[in-house]
């Protein structure tokens, strides 16, 4: 009789579990058709890393929603990098559905980078490319640490890629190269050229945390790169936007939403904020400045000034026309909210050209500096928050580029950012540098 008991509720307990099964199955179904009602996100934009807030020059405690430099990178947490180390050479990111080879191996051509994917065998795939522009920027952090470029020092460097799941090397004597010189190739062709006539080809340099047109021909002989494989997702960096007719743009493979016009003038970093965080357009007041990887999803390589007369943005959007600093049409630079920090400060934040990416050339035929497109429209460089530019006449320090100071801006909206308002205790810096004997 006991153990009748037993046996009838152990039955029951057993039909219970299946009943709660079924339901399960039944709710994933539910959940599966859901997502296809919803737009998918093909082209998943990781977040930049940057975990700390800073103003015109240093660390700062995370401002509140009412203060200065509020909404900047850090604030806005959105899709935290994650990486699985298959442990046979390959690398995926679990955001983006991109699968990576892990060693870049020794520098080559660009040819020698486009000939060596369909031969390259790594992880026992044979569907390796070399990674568009938009690709290869996904893998970017901004929680690196731009060099002096003259330095040989690398104590307390840090790069702009996770040196956990890909192998990075700074610059090689060997090579010949300075410190900085770890740039790595992209499929991405400039729809111009550089420096009056060369070819280029869009790169990222993971060392000082920038893209940059490359020539491909240097007074030596070929440049060469570094060069990582990708295969998988081929939407990856293919936008899908819709005007909504009412200012506001939805890119359905991003998830982000875009305003269709830009602020209209220029600004200093702190204003740009500011700017994107009070506007109330479209119905929408939640309106940020992008970091620096969602803002880079919006570039359009294959329009550029000398191309298309136009932005090198999708038509879709609105871009206002500037003159440059000799008085030639072009578009503007536009903030994003991520910093982009060295060793010393927090003085500078990155921004995309949208137009020429100028710089300032001494010719050594007549000793007089001219301004070139030194490295192409839809570069990501960076420019000091504050100050003025008449400070830079001929541009800064070795990397030549102008500096406006005052850049565009434009908002966006969306997405999976929350916004946060604590971040990690404030690191402390040393007044001054360490004795040495
Ligand atoms: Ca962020
Ligand atoms: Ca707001």
């Amino acid at each position: 009789m006991h153990s009748l008991l037993v046996r009838t509720a152990m039955f029951a307990c057993l039909l219970i579990v299946f009943a709660s099964l079924r339901i399960g199955a039944a709710e994933e179904v539910n959940a599966a058709s859901q997502d296809k009602a919803t737009p998918e996100i093909t082209y998943s934009i990781v977040d930049t890393s940057q975990k700390r807030c800073y103003n015109n020059s240093k660390e700062i405690e995370y401002p509140a929603p009412d203060r200065g430099f509020f909404g900047q990178d850090a604030q806005y947490r959105g899709n935290q990098p994650a990486y699985q180390d298959h442990g046979d050479g390959t690398v995926s990111d679990l955001n983006t559905g991109l699968m990576w080879t892990q060693d870049p191996g020794d520098k080559k051509s660009f040819a020698k980078a486009v000939a060596g994917a369909p031969k390259c065998k790594i992880g026992g795939h044979a569907d390796w490319r070399l990674p568009s522009i938009k690709e290869l920027y996904s893998l970017i952090l901004f929680n690196g640490i731009d060099p002096d470029p003259k330095s040989r020092n690398r104590d307390e460097l840090r790069p702009f890629i996770n040196p956990k799941f890909f192998k990075f090397q700074y610059g090689q004597a060997k090579y010949g190269d300075r410190l900085i010189d770890s740039q790595f190739a992209s499929s991405t062709l400039y729809s111009s050229v550089t420096m009056l006539n060369n070819q280029t080809m869009f790169g990222v340099n993971f060392a000082d945390g920038r893209i940059k047109g490359y020539g491909l021909m240097t007074p030596k002989g070929e440049k060469t790169f570094y060069a990582l494989y990708v295969r998988g997702n081929p939407e990856y960096g293919k936008n899908k936007f819709v005007d909504n007719g009412d200012g506001t743009i939805l890119d359905h493979a991003t998830g982000l939403m875009w305003t269709k016009a830009d602020s209209g003038e220029t600004m200093t970093w702190g204003q740009a904020l500011a700017w994107a965080e009070n506007l109330d357009s479209g119905g929408y007041s939640d309106w940020r400045l992008p970091n620096i990887k969602e803002l880079q999803s919006i570039v359009d390589y294959s329009r550029c000034p000398d191309a298309t007369k136009s932005a090198t943005i999708d038509p879709v959007f609105e871009a206002t026309a500037i003159e440059d600093e000799e008085g030639n049409q072009d578009y503007a630079y536009y903030w994003s909210s991520t910093s982009h920090c060295n060793l010393q400060d927090a003085r500078n934040a990155a921004y995309i050209a949208f137009g020429r990416a100028l710089g300032w050339v001494l010719d050594l035929r007549t000793n007089k500096y001219r301004l070139l497109d030194v490295h192409g429209a839809g570069s990501q460089r960076s420019d000091p928050k504050t100050g003025e530019a008449s400070q830079f006449p001929r541009g800064r320090g070795p990397q030549e580029d102008i500096i406006r100071i005052k850049n565009m801006a434009r908002a966006v909206r969306g997405g999976v950012a929350e916004p946060c308002l604590t971040g990690p205790a404030i690191k402390k810096k040393p007044q001054s540098p360490p004795w040495r004997p």
